[in-house]
């Protein structure tokens, strides 16, 4: 264990509470699964709304297969339910695209499924025994498949976004800027020094989060928030997408084959409009942009003079606490987010004008790091020195390598139980569909010796 890094807050929890606490996010998985899969009627739920995206009737048995998979089968010993459809909703068998085509459960059947295994892991959770197996041990594998359907809903509500049609989510509005917003600071700084990147003692933690270690960061300054629409309306206007002084040689080829000249989902008018859950708005200047390419991103950081930031740089602005000199699960500090630290769980269907959430902020003063959109770091997704495949290596190692890029800090449509400040999001550069914006930043001055700079 490294000392650095913050013990876990609070006494370890009872067999009793891990138990309570793990059916209280089974649960809440379920109540989302359930609205997202019940808004739309049966043809909205077994048709194909994008090539990116899988049926959302898809989504609801490979939830529940995998809950089967892990829960009753490798810890409970169980015989398989249904092992005939385990290769239909095994994600590396076949694609997002040819799923349609699949003999998969209809909406009936493979809700009954569902049930059937939740009843079933119910059960045996009652019954389990916390250690003596790393699958059992904290109950991490029932936190792996709570964050699991969780990560499933985000790719539903991204499913939700791109069906055309009428809107069928509502929700309340994301908090307005609070007063101090006109006056925060562009960018905040984080001064040089190694801190603790990753995690060796979060309990829930993925593998591709450890193992915890030291990573020596020279000094930055950092966007104190996400980019917003009204800056990114300037690049447009600047003709930002057609200057390829901005774009590197693989985003410029990409912005001239796709024909991308604004974030997706929006459309002119007269004036720049974005589709929302099937409701069209003027563009929100005051929110972070919102479904843009790790290509754009790093085009509007040029056009900036910035960057992008490195992952590194990113999980140092959301953990180090200069204080103690120790990493903390969150920017505010070890305990879990509330609806007034952070907008997450698709409590908003959008993210919350830039500013917001002060009581979420870092250390630096940074805001928003968690939660309103995921923001893309100009980092590969590689392993961490010292990694392990666990408990499978589709979940990270197959995708380890230069052709993904790392998003981090969560979206409002990302469940608290799967994030935190050292979870790892990975997607290709062309990539826009998921719930993602950025911020951007700028190495600080190296400072000269007295000698050298006379
Ligand atoms: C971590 C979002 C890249 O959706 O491909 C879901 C999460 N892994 N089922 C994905 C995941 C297996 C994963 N991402
Ligand atoms: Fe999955």
């Amino acid at each position: 264990m490294n000392q650095d890094e913050a013990a876990l807050t609070g006494e370890a929890l009872t067999a009793e509470e891990l138990r309570e606490r793990i059916a209280a996010e089974l649960l809440s998985a379920r109540d989302r699964t359930t609205l997202l899969t019940t808004a739309v009627d049966e043809g909205d739920l077994i048709r194909q709304h994008s090539p990116l995206m899988s049926p959302l009737v898809w989504d609801l048995a490979h939830i529940a297969n995998q809950e089967e998979l892990w829960l009753l089968r490798e810890v409970g010993g169980r015989t398989p339910i249904h092992p005939e459809i385990d290769p239909l909703y095994d994600a590396f068998e076949h694609p997002r695209a040819e799923r349609p085509t699949l003999p998969i459960l209809p909406p009936k059947e493979a809700r009954a499924y569902g049930h059937e295994v939740r009843g079933r892991v119910l059960d045996l959770l009652e019954k389990v025994t916390f250690g003596g197996t790393r699958l059992t041990e904290n109950g991490f594998s029932f936190g792996m498949i709570a964050q699991h359907e969780t990560q499933h809903d985000e790719t539903m509500l991204a499913t939700h976004q791109l069906r055309r049609g009428g809107p069928a989510l509502t929700a309340p509005p994301a908090p307005a800027a609070p007063a101090d917003a006109a006056s925060l600071p562009a960018e905040v700084f984080v001064p040089g020094g190694p801190f603790t990147m990753g995690t060796s003692t979060e309990p829930w933690a993925l593998d591709n989060e450890r193992p915890a270690h030291m990573v020596d960061v020279p000094p930055f300054y950092l966007d104190t928030t996400p980019v917003t629409n009204a800056a990114y309306l300037e690049f447009i206007a600047d003709g930002g997408y057609d200057d390829p002084r901005w774009w590197t040689p693989a985003g410029w080829e990409h912005r001239q084959r796709a024909g991308l000249s604004a974030p997706l989902f929006w459309r002119w008018a007269g004036e720049w409009v974005r589709e929302s859950f099937g409701v069209s708005n003027p563009v929100v200047r005051s929110e972070p942009v919102l479904h843009v390419s790790w290509y754009e991103a790093d085009a509007y950081a040029r056009w900036a003079g910035r960057r992008l930031p490195t992952e590194a740089e990113w999980e140092k602005s959301a953990r180090h606490d200069p204080g103690s000199g120790r990493s903390r699960r969150f920017p505010w500090g070890d305990d879990d987010p509330t609806p007034e630290l952070a907008n997450l769980g698709q409590r908003h269907l959008t993210p919350a004008a830039a500013g917001a959430y002060p009581a979420g902020a870092a250390p630096s003063g940074a805001r928003q790091l968690i939660g309103d959109v995921w923001e893309w770091t100009s980092s590969d997704f590689l392993p961490y020195p010292g990694f392990t495949a666990w408990p499978y290596k589709e979940y990270s190692e197959v995708f380890f390598g230069p052709e993904y890029k790392v998003l981090r800090g969560g979206a409002f449509g990302v469940s608290p139980v799967a994030c935190r400040a050292t979870f790892r999001n990975w997607d290709y550069p062309i990539r826009r569909q998921i719930f993602s914006g950025f911020r951007t930043a700028r190495s600080a001055q190296a400072r000269l010796a007295p000698a050298e700079a006379s």
